[in-house]
């Protein structure tokens, strides 16, 4: 027999999800609740809209864990609340944990087959678990989440999202919401269908609880609160599971907008450092470019990140590379802005005065890279650069290659992107149309050679028009 879930009252398409159907052999869930100084209200309703929404059967338990918190009402008055709640455990713990060490703590008592983290703000709606649960019994390495609506903290209004959002971060390494992109839309089979994520919001995520203990939990040396998300979610991705929000469940949590008055302020930059130095290889440098804080204390403090390191190399996880690639291609070069406009990028061809011809890419490599060769222009893929606020003429959508020197000619290289402030690879586009080289101050000729064009470096003069050149703006779309 099969059950169908008890309605959730506003996804994207309600009348569909109340239609799924699951099945009556779910996992069973323990829901952890961890929480520092929370509110009577906000911590019960929570309790509450669990006990009330999720279906027996597939309940463990609720596992609340106080994370040493001092107001009068979280402690004998709450004992004696929870212990009238059938199946609601309370752990104290007698040292500061933060969200971090407290779900940890959580996870190490539970025994549900599914692990629910979830914030001690947060009201779950009617068919939030079940295709929760659903996803995870098909495959284990899928981590899942709910959509997340917003409750205003001051009002406690109730904002249902409507758009479908996606978990994805920055290059600071900030988590934050975006539209799906069109690939994913055309790729989902119905509005029903779960979306893969990029990063789960720390919020409200299952995750089966052997896989999650078998992948290493969270990383322990990160402190008290923030980034365990992003850290948790490149490793699921590069270690071989899956992220994605489930349409048809749905969870309101209450953004509030205070601080915690944290032992030590640096926490979040730490914890960011830690995810950056075991989880970006090469491309660390552009989060130290992006995140002063970061960079001045890690000059300072070098963190000892040999356990995750080994963890990752037993789990035989991917490169970050790979998931630039494949999971993640919209994450351009920080000075894209284009990234901002969703779908389209900025990039233009390079079109030589002198010769009416188009600078492009050719897949012959020598001397150390792909020269850049002169043909007719196209318009095609392989004319297409873009021109950063590194001073860099890069190449290439995901795999960046960028203009560079060698032997006075005009190649394609790897950039050195983030890995000097100072590199052979910055140009200065003139509106005049040359285009001069930083460190000689020479400028890209068009030159025959042979039967062949290609480019070199040659001391400037404007009145050479093979050394002038037009940008011509072109729109590329996205794809995966
Ligand atoms: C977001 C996430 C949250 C977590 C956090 C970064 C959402 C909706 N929420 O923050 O899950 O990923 O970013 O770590 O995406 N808490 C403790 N001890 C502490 C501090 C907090 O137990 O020292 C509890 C707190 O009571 C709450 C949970 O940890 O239940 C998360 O903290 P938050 O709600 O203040 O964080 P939020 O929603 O801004
Ligand atoms: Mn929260």
């Amino acid at each position: 027999m099969r059950l169908s879930a008890r309605g959730s009252p506003c996804t994207g398409d309600p009348l569909r999800c109340l239609q799924q159907e699951y099945s009556q052999n779910l996992p069973t869930a323990s829901i952890i609740i961890c929480f520092h100084n929370e509110a009577w209200s906000t911590l019960l309703r929570t309790v509450n809209s669990v006990m009330d929404t999720a279906p027996k059967k597939f309940l463990k338990e609720i596992i609340l864990v106080d994370d040493l918190s001092d107001q009068g009402h979280l402690k004998a008055a709450l004992s004696e609340y929870i212990s009238k709640l059938d199946g609601v455990k309370l752990i104290r713990s007698n040292k500061r944990l933060g969200v971090i060490g407290g779900r940890m703590l959580g996870a190490a008592r539970a025994i549900g087959d599914v692990l629910i983290f979830m914030d001690s703000h947060c009201e779950c709606h009617n068919g939030w678990l079940e295709p929760l649960l659903d996803r995870i019994a098909n495959d284990r390495t899928r981590i899942v989440s709910p959509v997340i609506d917003v409750i205003d903290w001051k009002t406690f209004q109730y904002y249902h999202s409507v758009d479908l959002q996606r978990g994805v971060f920055n290059w600071n390494l900030d988590f934050h919401w975006e539209p799906i992109p069109e690939y994913e839309q055309k790729w989902r089979k119905s509005p029903t269908s779960p979306i893969q994520s990029p990063v789960v919001s720390g919020g409200v995520l299952g995750i089966n609880r052997n896989y999650f203990q078998n992948i290493g939990a969270y990383d322990p040396a990160m402190v008290m609160w923030g980034t365990e998300n992003v850290e948790l979610s490149l490793r699921v991705w590069l270690c071989g599971g899956s992220l994605e929000v489930v349409p048809c469940s749905r969870v309101g949590h209450v953004y509030r907008n205070h601080l915690y008055s944290l032992p030590d302020e640096e926490i979040v930059v730490k914890n960011k450092i830690r995810v950056a130095e075991v989880w970006l290889d090469s491309f660390k440098e552009i989060f130290y470019m992006r995140d002063t804080p970061a960079y001045l204390l890690r000059k300072t403090e070098v963190p000892d990140c040999m356990e995750r390191m080994q963890l990752r190399k037993r789990l035989s996880c991917k490169n970050f590379h790979w998931f630039l690639t494949n999971v993640y291609p919209e994450l351009s070069m920080p000075e894209d802005k284009s990234r901002h406009s969703g779908v389209a990028r900025q990039r233009f061809l390079l079109h030589n005065i002198g010769t009416g011809y188009c600078a492009g890419y050719q897949t012959k490599w020598s001397t150390g890279g792909h020269p850049v060769a002169l043909a007719p222009c196209s318009g095609n893929g392989n004319q297409h650069f873009e021109y950063n606020s590194f001073k860099e003429i890069q190449f290439g959508a995901i795999v960046k290659f960028c203009i560079d020197v060698t032997n006075e000619q005009i190649i394609l290289q790897n950039c050195h992107i983030g890995n000097k402030m100072e590199s052979e690879q910055q140009w200065d586009m003139q509106k005049s149309g040359e285009i001069i080289h930083v460190s000689t101050g020479k400028c890209i000729e068009a030159i025959k050679n042979g039967t062949s064009k290609d480019l070199f470096l040659r001391p400037c003069n404007k009145y050479t028009t093979q050394q002038l050149w037009r940008l011509e703006t072109v729109t590329v779309m996205n794809k995966r």
